[in-house]
């Protein structure tokens, strides 16, 4: 294992999805160029279907603001548990936003371009939030500042970085890498890491 990866200890070792080894670090992995985006400069966006509004960074930090320690999976075999980052709960972003009915799934858009999907369901679920801070520190641009999504119930490529709007969808639209083979939705625990198709 060495410097970069360790074994997960007894009481660890039940919250390391199969297939994953525990970072000490925490990885940064994005692909392609790194978006440099001010909060003063950034904003969010909800469009498709939902009454359509754009948010500046004060709106977002009028929401209540909470800390989330979670758990990282990515597919690409690493895993960090209890990730401490502090933002706002996905709930408390639903009362800015009023959803048309039959909205089924989201895309998240970001700076840079990367896109990824999430049915309306994972997006709201209960541990999923919107992060602009990572161990009490303003949120590195590496790791998706000055906003990204963390959803820790899947794999984190379904956690965008640099989040630049949100489109809401009746139907299942593709992402990049969902486009890329792999899975649409990404559990850890069942190894949801490709696509069959
Ligand atoms: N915009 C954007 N978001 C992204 C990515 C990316 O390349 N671009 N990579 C995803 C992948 S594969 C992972 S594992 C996590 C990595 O987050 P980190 O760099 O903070 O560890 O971000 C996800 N979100
Ligand atoms: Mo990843």
């Amino acid at each position: 294992m060495g410097k970069y990866f360790r074994k997960p200890n007894i009481s660890e070792k039940q919250r390391v999805p199969p297939g994953q080894h525990l970072a000490n670090r925490f990885p940064v992995l994005t692909y392609g160029e790194t978006p440099h985006i001010t909060p003063q400069d950034w904003q969010l966006k909800v469009w498709g279907l939902v009454k359509e509004q754009t948010f500046a960074w004060s709106d977002i930090l009028a929401l209540p603001q909470s800390n989330f320690t979670a758990d990282f999976h990515c597919v690409t075999h690493w895993s960090k548990l209890d990730v401490s980052w502090a933002g706002f709960a996905v709930s408390e972003f639903m009362q800015l936003i009023e959803l048309q009915p039959g909205v089924t799934h989201v895309m998240q858009h970001c700076y840079g371009g990367y896109t990824t999907n999430l049915t309306l369901d994972d997006f709201l679920h209960e541990q999923s939030f919107f992060a602009h801070t990572l161990d009490g520190q303003t949120l590195p641009t590496d790791h998706g500042g000055p906003l990204r999504l963390v959803v820790p119930h899947l794999y984190a490529w379904k956690s965008g970085k640099w989040l630049n709007s949100l489109e809401f969808l009746d139907h299942e639209q593709l992402g990049f890498w969902e486009a890329n083979g792999y899975h649409r939705r990404g559990e850890p625990w069942a190894e949801e890491r490709y696509s069959s198709r």
